[in-house]
C-alpha cells in the first residue's frame, strides 16, 4: 500500500474513503471533521441491538459418537467395543435400542447403567417401538449409509467399583453385504478391527420365510469370509452368532426347521472361522416383538454378560496368508 492510500482513513464508519477515495459527506477532505481520524467501530444495524458477548457452554448434541471420539472413550476408561454385524434389516438397531430400554427398568440382572454421552441417539432409536410414537407395531428407523456411528454406555458390574464403557457399532447392512463381494470394503471399518466382540446377528423373521431363508443361511459366512480376509478380526475377538426376532420364529410354523438351521448355521461358523476368534457362542433374542408372547429384550442379559466378561483382547497375532503367494500375507496398515 502507498504512503497516501495509507494516510486515507475516516473515523465515520459509513465512509468507504480508502476504498473510492471521495468523503461520504461530499466534502473536501480538509473540510471534513472525520477524515484522517482512526476509524471507530462499526455502529449496529438501525434497529438491531449491540451484539451480546457469548455466554453459556457448548453442548455436545449427544447423538452417537463417530470414531475419533470413540478412540476417546478408549482411552480414558475401560472399555469393552462391540462390532455389530448383519444383513439388511436384522435387526441391529433393534437390539441397541432393546438393551438401552432394558436398563429403564433398572439393573439387568447384576449390571446397573451408569450414564452415556449418547442417551439422545437412545432415545431417538427407542422412539419408534415404545407407546408414545403412537404406531401400532414397533418400528426400527433405518441406519442410513456412511460412517459408522457409536452408541456407549457405562456400566457397573456388581461387586467392581470401576466403570466399563461399552461402545457399541451401528453401521447400515448394506455396508457388511458389500464386503462379500469386495472384501476391500472391510478395510475402513475400524469398528472391526477395535471390536472385543464381534456380534454376527441371523434374521430370525427371515429364516422362517421359505422365499428368503436359503438366502439368509448363504449370505452370512461370506461376509465373515470377506471381513476375515480384510483382516478386519486381527486382534482375534469373541465371536457371538446370535438369532433375531425369536419371536417371529416362535408365532412361525416353521419354528422347528428355523431352529435346526441357525444351529447348523453355528456349527458351520465355528468349523470355518472358530480359530481366528477366542470364543465362539450362540444368542437367541427378541429385541423389539411384534407378538406381545414374548417380552421386549429377551435374550439380552446373557448376551450383555458375554460382551462384558471379555478378559483381554489378545495382541494382533502374526498374519497367516490364506496362500503361498507373498501377496496374500499384506495386511492393511493400522491407524
Ligand atoms: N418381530 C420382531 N421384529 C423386530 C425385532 N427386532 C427388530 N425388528 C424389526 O425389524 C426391522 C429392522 O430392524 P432394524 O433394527 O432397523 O434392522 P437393522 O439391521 O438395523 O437395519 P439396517 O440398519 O437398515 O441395516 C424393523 O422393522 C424392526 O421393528 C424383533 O425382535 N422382533
Ligand atoms: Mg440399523
Amino acid at each position: 500500500m502507498s504512503a497516501a492510500a495509507a494516510e486515507m482513513i475516516c473515523s465515520n464508519p459509513d465512509c468507504r474513503v480508502s476504498v473510492d477515495k471521495k468523503c461520504v459527506e461530499g466534502l473536501s477532505f480538509d473540510k471534513c471533521q472525520f477524515y484522517g481520524k482512526q476509524p471507530t467501530a462499526p455502529r449496529p444495524a438501525e434497529g438491531a441491538e449491540a451484539a451480546a458477548p457469548a455466554t453459556g457452554l457448548d453442548l455436545d448434541p449427544g447423538v452417537t459418537l463417530h470414531a475419533v471420539q470413540a478412540s476417546g472413550v478408549l482411552r480414558s476408561a475401560r472399555s469393552r467395543v462391540i462390532g455389530i454385524i448383519g444383513a439388511y434389516d436384522c435387526g441391529k438397531t433393534s437390539l441397541l435400542a432393546g438393551l438401552y430400554d432394558l436398563f429403564q427398568e433398572g439393573p439387568i440382572g447384576g449390571v446397573t447403567f451408569a450414564g452415556s454421552s449418547t442417551l439422545h441417539g437412545f432415545e431417538q432409536i427407542c422412539h419408534d417401538s415404545r407407546v408414545a410414537s403412537k404406531r401400532g407395531v414397533a418400528h426400527s428407523p433405518r441406519t442410513s449409509r456412511g460412517e459408522v456411528a457409536f452408541y456407549h454406555m457405562d456400566l457397573l458390574q456388581d461387586g467392581e467399583t470401576d466403570v466399563i464403557s461399552l461402545l457399541l457399532a451401528d453401521r447400515s447392512g448394506e455396508e457388511y453385504e458389500e464386503v462379500a463381494d469386495d472384501m476391500s470394503n472391510g478395510h475402513s471399518m475400524f469398528e472391526l478391527r477395535r471390536a472385543d466382540t464381534v456380534t454376527v446377528l441371523i434374521d430370525g423373521r427371515r429364516l422362517c420365510d421359505p422365499k428368503s431363508r436359503h438366502d439368509v443361511i448363504n449370505s452370512v459366512a461370506p461376509i465373515v469370509q470377506g471381513l476375515q480376509e480384510s483382516g478386519a478380526f486381527a486382534r482375534r475377538p469373541q465371536l457371538a452368532v446370535v438369532l433375531t426376532k425369536n419371536d417371529a420364529v416362535i408365532g412361525s410354523d416353521k419354528a422347528a426347521v428355523a431352529t435346526a438351521d441357525f444351529d447348523r448355521l453355528v456349527e458351520t461358523m465355528d468349523r470355518r472361522f472358530g480359530d481366528r476368534f477366542s470364543a465362539v457362542r450362540k444368542f437367541v433374542t427378541t429385541a423389539s416383538p411384534t407378538e406381545m408372547t414374548v417380552k421386549r429384550g429377551d435374550g439380552l442379559q446373557d448376551l450383555l454378560y458375554y460382551w462384558l466378561n471379555v478378559v483381554s483382547s489378545e495382541p494382533a497375532p502374526p498374519p497367516r496368508a490364506d496362500s503361498d503367494r507373498v501377496f496374500a500375507a499384506l495386511r492393511p496398515r493400522e491407524e
